[in-house]
Parts: structure tokens; sequence; C-alpha cells
């Protein structure tokens, strides 16, 4: 199949899912183009099946605000008009599901029938896309979406919550894991520098928005860090960083604290952590969890979204209330404190992880592509 892609290109959960699935396809034979503004970080080599196309948007005194989804609505007319696609797939609905609405009633004027299917990654239904500036559009391109998908079960019902006036039946493909990737690596030389005392490890990742309660991961650790001898990093980059610092100043921690910006081999940090902290408010899925588990950190995180479906409580690690530092904290410190204990949620922590391969869930998007290409040539 020829698949085109859209997708945000940065270390956002949406765009690392829409970037490995279409590598695992491209290297399944199908040949994927990607349309967006920037390389996606996570397609750095060549490929004979990949393809990027740029999305420019020019720049003229007038606008303000560029309207960078019309320039993704003319690309994807071109890109689908010239390559000959055969279905597009955007991820993240604002404005990627609107802008695909657009370029197929174009392409319809062309001839072209090119079946669109959208994936609901989580803040685009239930921060930015239950914003009233946005529903209408919301709503209507996902009602006019050929095929509609959410990495959750949780995150489902919100869209149809959030969403009265959505109608369309939404199928759930959670996301998935490259166990290839990620995995736990010998990594003891790392693990030394950074706990040459073998301190415990904990980790939180994320792009550091509001959503992710980052100053809640200081606050666990500072607890966790009275009982426990440990040490925090803190991967990723985002609004509230410096905040982030300036509390575990407050708290008077930092010295145990490290803040490591954007990394590219987070399994190498994951592969030294002995448990992962993911406090957000909400969570349509956590990827990032289940990248950690995959290299066996058990997960500290709040029972919010689509997390308990990934969390086991009691199994793979511990679920809390949002907000709930003090309880997030008594269960790290349980785990930590026994070493057999802690070699159990490990093991757990795999195994759960097992469950989201790769393997497993890229053949469900591809008879997914089927099913609506075929549907499409019906009509
Ligand atoms: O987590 C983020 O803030 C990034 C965001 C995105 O869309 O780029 O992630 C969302 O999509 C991920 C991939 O499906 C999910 O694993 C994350 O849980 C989800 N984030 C939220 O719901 C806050």
């Amino acid at each position: 199949m020829k698949i085109g892609i859209v997708c945000y290109p940065t270390f956002g959960g949406s765009g690392v899912v829409a970037t490995e699935l279409g590598k695992a396809l491209a290297a399944r034979g199908h040949q994927i183009h990607f349309v967006t503004y920037n390389q996606p970080v996570r397609l750095d080599f060549f490929s004979e099946n990949l393809f990027y196309h740029e999305v420019a948007v020019s720049k003229y005194p007038l606008f303000e605000y560029p309207p960078y989804e019309l320039a993704l609505a003319s690309r994807l007319v071109d890109v689908v008009r010239f390559e000959k696609l055969d279905v597009l797939h955007v991820h993240y609905a604002i404005p990627h599901a609107s802008a695909a609405f657009m370029a197929k009633q174009i392409l319809a004027t062309y001839g072209i029938h090119i079946p669109v299917i959208t994936t609901l990654h989580g803040t685009d239904i239930t921060l930015v896309g239950k914003d009233r500036t946005y529903q209408p559009v919301v709503t209507f391109s996902i009602n006019q979406s050929d095929g509609v998908t959410s990495v959750s079960e949780h995150l489902k019902q919100d869209t149809y919550n959030f969403f009265p006036e959505v109608t369309k039946d939404i199928k759930v493909i959670p996301n998935f894991i490259d166990l290839e990737r990620f995995n736990q690596k010998p990594k003891g030389h790392f693990k030394k520098a950074i706990a040459p005392e073998g301190e415990k490890i904990l980790v939180h990742a994320s792009n550091f928005r509001r959503v992710k309660r980052v100053n809640d991961v200081v606050r666990i650790f500072a607890e966790v860090n009275k009982q426990v001898p440990s040490k925090l990093l803190m991967v990723g980059d985002g609004q509230d960083r410096a905040e982030a610092e300036q509390l575990a100043r407050d708290l008077g921690v930092n010295g145990s604290v490290r803040f490591l910006g954007k990394q590219d081999a987070v399994e190498e940090i994951l592969s030294v952590s002995d448990l992962f902290l993911m406090p957000s408010q909400s969570e349509s899925f956590g990827l990032a969890a289940l990248e950690a588990m995959a290299c066996q950190v058990p997960v500290i995180s709040s029972n919010t979204g689509g997390l308990p479906e990934l969390n086991v409580d009691g199994v793979t690690g511990y679920l809390k209330d949002v907000g709930d530092v003090q309880g997030m904290a008594e269960k790290a410190v349980y785990i930590l404190q026994d070493e057999n204990r802690l070699n159990q949620f490990k093991t757990n922590a795999l195994a759960r992880a097992q469950t989201f391969t790769l393997a497993n869930i890229m053949p469900v998007y591809e008879s997914l592509y089927e099913e609506i290409i075929a549907g499409s040539k019906s009509v």
C-alpha cells in the first residue's frame, strides 16, 4: 500500500507513534509518505520505502497567524495526486483531520477518492479539542473520517463524552513498543556514574507541559529521598522545567536531581532506572510509561485516563489519585525498599510491556487500512 502519514514531527507521543508505525510499515514493504513541517525526530535514517514531504508555510506580513492548515491541505493534495497514495492516516485531530478533509474534497474534484483515517491521541480530545474554540471542527472532522481510532478505551469514551455529536464508530488500537529498541541494556558503568553509592534511580520523561505535573515528580522524589538513598533523572524539556528546577532547590534535593533535557537514547537512561514516575493530570495512554516498562522499570502513576489500561495496580507498579503525592511516595518507597519485591515488579513490568509489541499491533493497523481502502473503492 501507499500510505500518507500526517503527524507532529516533535518529541510528543503522537509523533513517536506515527513515526514508529510508518517505519514498521515501510519495513513490511509498504511505501510510506510522511507529510509534516519538519523531519520527524525518529525518522533519522534512509529507507527506500520512506519519504518525507515538507509542508512549507510562507510568511506574509498580513499573516499574524500563518495558515498552516491550508498549507498542509495543499501539500496533501499535491502528494496524494503525484505519489498516487491509497490512504491518508492522520495522527492528532487538530488540525490534521480537518486539513485531510479539505484535501479529500479538493482531490474529489480531480476524480481522486482518498480515504482518511484519524487517530486520536489524547490532548487533541481531552484538552485542546474540547475547547469550544475548536469543538465544532473537531466533531465534524471526526465524523467525516473514513476510519477513527483511539489509543485507549478511556480516550474513546472521553471522545463520546466531550463531543456528544460524534457518531462515528471509534476503534481502539493501543500504543505499541519496539522491544528491539526498548529493552534493558547493560549500562552498569552509566549507573555507577549516576549513583556511585548504589542509590536507587527514579526517572521521569515528558515534554514538561502542565498536564504532566512535573512539580509532583519533584515532590514525590523529595519524600522518597528522605527514606531511600536515591537519585532522580528528569528527561525532556518544556514550559514547566524552570519551575521544577527551582522546586528541587527549595526542597533541598537539587543535588540528587539531574535535568537531562531532550534525549534521543531514552532507552539507555531507562536501562539504569529503578522506578518511573508519571503523576499526570490526564494521560490517554502513557507511551513513556510503556517504554519504561519494556526496559523493566515499574511505574508509579496517577490513575487517570488510559493509565489503568497499561499500569496494573500492585503488579507493574501502583496508581494513585491525581495530586496524591504522599500516596505515590509511599508506594515508591514500598517498591524500592525491598530488593526482591523490586525485582518482582521489574519482571512484571516487562511481561506487561510484552503484550503491547509492535508485532502485535502493526497488523491491526494494516488490516484497518485494507478494510477502509476496500470500503472506499466500493462506494
Ligand atoms: O503526552 C503528551 O503530551 C504528548 C501527546 C502527543 O499527542 O504528542 O501524547 C499523547 O499521545 C500519546 C501517544 O498516543 C499518549 O501515549 C499520551 O498519553 C498522550 N498524552 C496525553 O494524553 C497527555
